[in-house]
């Protein structure tokens, strides 16, 4: 049996102390000192009653870090076509930056980013940009790498199974939304799609997911917590931890030090707008 998770009720923030302990380090990125309030371990939260993030402990064994962490370095070495990273990658000044210019960089000059930041999309692309503007198919990763996607969909298979004894209620309604499009779901999860960033400090974002987003992170680092600025939270996941969280609210990930990689998988909107499936 797991021990029972805290829980917490977060209400949206609107003190301007908290507000002044973000230090922004650009329009976008903030920056966040670990440890003042960092929250880390078995946490459930909610938001006007709703789910906003859930923190399962001891999901990933060290043996499944040790199959999934190969492939994961591939996937998200891949120069991908289109990136986030102008985007979202942050710019200004921080603990990693080198004036990287990556190629698939447009404005080279405008940005600055870490040379070292990677990322790489898993699972299937739905309607619009991407899949060399097709859409509606694998990830050109999930096409070239068809072994190492089926040693991947038990990871999500194992991490979705997981949530859904967490969170039966979230998980059925999601589940039911992944019955519409069954051959864009990867395996017998709940998600379509993911990525995984390397070394990748993401600005404040949101994500165009439907549902509920699940998180782990790999590496050696000090920092790079998940800030949920909405709320004033900031989550330090553990190696074994998985996180559940709604990634159509803002969030971003704090500066740190040293390798990390995060795997975050989601079900995206757009697989929705994708012909149906006849049988
Ligand atoms: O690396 C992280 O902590 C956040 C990643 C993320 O938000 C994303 O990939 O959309
Ligand atoms: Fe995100």
């Amino acid at each position: 049996m797991q021990p029972k998770p805290l829980e917490l009720k977060l209400k949206v923030v609107n003190d301007p102390e908290y507000v002044e302990s973000l230090r922004w380090l650009n329009g976008s990125h903030f920056s966040y000192v670990v440890g003042e309030g960092g929250l880390c371990g078995n946490i459930r939260a909610t938001l006007h009653g709703q789910l906003y993030f859930h923190v399962i402990p001891d999901v990933i064994s060290v043996e499944r870090r040790r199959k999934t962490l190969p492939i994961l370095l591939d996937l998200a070495s891949q120069k991908a076509k289109s990136t986030r990273r102008p985007k979202v990658a942050g710019g200004g000044v921080h603990h990693l930056t080198k004036a990287g210019t990556p190629s698939v960089y447009p404005y080279p000059r405008r940005y600055k980013c870490l040379r070292s930041a990677r990322e790489g999309f898993v699972g299937y692309e739905g309607a619009g940009r991407g899949s060399g503007g097709k859409g509606c198919g694998p990830t050109a990763w999930t096409r070239d790498h068809t072994d190492e996607y089926q040693q991947l969909v038990p990871e999500f298979e194992h991490f979705a199974e997981v949530f859904r004894s967490h969170e039966p209620e979230i998980f059925s309604l999601q589940d039911g939304k992944t019955q519409q499009r069954p051959s864009m779901i990867m395996g017998k999860s709940v998600w379509s799609q993911a990525v995984a960033n390397l070394n990748f400090p993401m600005t404040r974002h949101t994500d165009g997911n439907i549902g509920y987003s699940a998180q782990i992170v790999f590496g050696d680092c000090e920092g790079g917590a998940l800030i949920l600025p909405e709320v004033g939270c900031a989550i330090t996941l553990r190696p074994t931890d998985l996180l559940i969280f709604d990634g159509s609210r803002p969030h971003g990930t704090g500066p740190f030090f040293g390798f990390r990689l995060s795997l975050v998988a989601y079900l995206k909107a757009n697989i929705f707008r994708c012909p149906q499936e006849t049988d």
